[in-house]
């Protein structure tokens, strides 16, 4: 062969190579780059202006369950129950709390979320960093901590087209939503000297339930949205007629945690509610992300305390909650 044909043949090697790499990418180091999403009307959309669903499972507390932040749990929880995204949820308060550790703890807790988006990343997931807020029910409790977290967070992650901030779980306590709107714009504006375009999940009055009074007064800014959170055991129609109120208002809604049990997190499960919280998310098109991936013994885990494989579950090891969801998510 002559010079001429063997650079031929070496290029069209490489050619079928990279196309290969392009075609493959589990084959490759990295998952291909999720799209990033924006906000356009109430609805999450995707580079071409069509609707994205989002769907998937939160954590329990980092801290109390870190074990199940790994790698393979989150490909298996893709690649079998049909989720496209994992919510990492950071307690700020409670039991080694972001807020109430020592630095050791918050070192740990950044280390957790870190290895929870790398996981997530490479597993093709969207992923959610939740600011946890729950007994310190007013988001200004921890104002400046939250301003240093998201500071550092929005640096870490500009460049992830799969990363969601969600900067308050559940205000509570009679935290009204002037409080709330006041706390947001700060953090937000944090958010955004990095993070020019990440979509952004802001908690709404009484455990992110009134999001109707979110709707009376919006914040201003692109690619945010409002969380509405519902436990079909103790939230029915009434919450459902909250949330058709701000969709008609115009306010972008996103379910970043929900649950079929009661409130508690515990007690039996409303399947029958739940089938028609579901059919109304799936309607407008809202996210929905079940709580939570854990082997704790409340209604509200999806594994059985007995299970103790943190990946690669079978149906017999999910609870009661664990299999109506999973059927629900394929
Ligand atoms: C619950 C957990 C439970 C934990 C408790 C801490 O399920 O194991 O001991 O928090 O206070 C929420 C909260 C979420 C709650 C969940 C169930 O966002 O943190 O988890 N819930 O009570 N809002 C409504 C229900």
């Amino acid at each position: 062969m002559n010079k001429n044909g063997k650079r031929f043949w070496r290029r069209l090697v490489c050619l079928a190579a990279l196309l290969l790499s392009l075609a493959a990418p589990g084959m490759g180091v990295q998952a291909a780059k999720l799209p990033a999403l924006h906000v356009q009307g109430t609805k999450l959309v995707n580079e071409n202006g069509k609707a994205v669903q989002l769907k998937g499972v939160s954590t329990h507390g980092l801290s109390w369950y870190p074990q199940y932040v790994n790698q393979k749990a989150f490909a298996y929880m893709k690649k079998n129950w049909h989720i496209n995204t994992v919510r990492l949820a950071m307690y700020t308060a409670e039991y080694n709390g972001y807020c109430t550790g020592d630095a050791a703890n918050r070192k740990k807790l950044e280390k957790l979320v870190d290895d929870g988006v790398r996981a997530a990343t490479s597993a093709g997931l969207y992923v959610i960093i939740d600011w946890h807020i729950l007994s310190d029910g007013n988001p200004q409790t921890h104002e400046k901590q939250a301003l240093a977290f998201f500071k550092k967070m929005a640096a870490n992650y500009k460049n992830n087209t799969n990363v969601i901030y969600e900067i308050c779980n559940e205000p509570n306590g009679g935290a009204s939503w002037s409080t709330i709107r006041k706390y947001a714009d700060k953090v937000i504006k944090t958010i955004r000297k990095k993070d020019k375009d990440a979509v952004i999940l802001v908690g709404t009055p009484n455990w992110s339930q009134d999001v109707d009074e979110a709707a009376r007064n919006p914040l201003k800014g692109k690619n945010l949205m409002y969380t509405l959170h519902f436990y079909a055991g103790t939230h029915g129609a009434w919450l459902r007629d909250k949330a058709q109120k701000a969709l008609d208002a115009g306010l972008p809604l996103f379910v970043s945690e929900f649950g079929i049990s009661d409130a508690s997190g515990n007690g039996g499960l409303n399947k029958t509610e739940g089938g028609k919280w579901l059919s109304f998310l799936k309607k407008n098109k809202i996210a929905f992300i079940g709580w939570n991936l854990s082997n704790k013994g409340e209604s509200s885990a999806l594994l059985k305390s007995s299970t103790q494989k943190t990946s690669d579950w079978k149906s017999s090891d999910l609870s009661e909650w664990g299999k109506w969801l999973v059927g629900k998510l394929k």
